[in-house]
């Protein structure tokens, strides 16, 4: 494994998912999204999101009217997926905690999608990292530091980077200010799949 770059203090693994390891993750996303599929969530001001999500694990993140929250059951009253064991391995290898993940959000971004700067703290213990991993088209990531409206720095994720916030970047700010729609050829109708691993508690 090389060096990860750091970001912010948000470590940055370039590369490290291959072309075959990507195609798996892909499938096995889609029989997640078979079982939970790609809902357009408000958000609590009442703002459609532009993103579309998914999810697997115990509980996973949702949004409406209501909050932001983990919900042990998806909006139809069904459980969620299991979370694909090829996510647990990346979660092994990068997240440098012995604990697994219990929730993964999947993000799919269309063209002209992006989502907002914010923190992840809706999690009962923050202390616990968060993994994310690209797949598809390249994102602008942007980073910044603990508070609202302080430096940022961005990075392009690619198709198998996987970014890592822990210590203390984990309440870090950040948000994907665009995606390069067509950068990739791994997803069949081009976009972006990002899965995001966490311990939610
Ligand atoms: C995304 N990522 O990459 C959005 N959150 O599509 C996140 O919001 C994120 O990349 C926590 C940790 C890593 C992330
Ligand atoms: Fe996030």
């Amino acid at each position: 494994m090389s060096t990860a770059i750091d970001l912010n203090g948000v470590a940055i693994w370039k590369s490290l998912i291959d072309r075959g390891q990507q195609k798996a993750l892909t499938d096995a996303l889609r029989r997640v999204a078979e079982h939970a599929p790609f809902r357009q969530y408000a958000t609590p001001g009442g703002q459609r999101m532009s993103v579309r999500m998914s999810g697997a694990g115990q509980a996973a993140w949702m949004s409406d009217r209501s909050g932001y929250r983990y919900a042990a059951l998806q909006p139809n009253g069904e459980s969620w997926p299991e979370i694909p064991g090829q996510l647990l391995e990346i979660w092994r290898t990068v997240s440098g905690v012995a604990r697994d993940p219990d929730t993964c959000l999947v993000n799919f971004y269309g063209p002209g999608t992006k989502m907002g700067m914010h923190q992840d703290k809706d999690e009962a213990d923050l202390s616990w990292p968060v993994v994310s991993i690209s797949l598809g088209d390249d994102a602008l990531f942007r980073v910044g530091g603990p508070r609202r409206g302080g430096k940022t720095q961005s990075i392009w994720l690619a198709s198998g980077d996987v970014a890592v916030l822990a210590g203390k970047a984990r309440l870090h700010h950040h948000g994907i200010d665009r995606i390069k729609s067509g950068s990739s050829t791994l997803l069949p109708k081009g976009g972006r799949l990002n899965a995001t691993l966490r311990v939610a508690g």
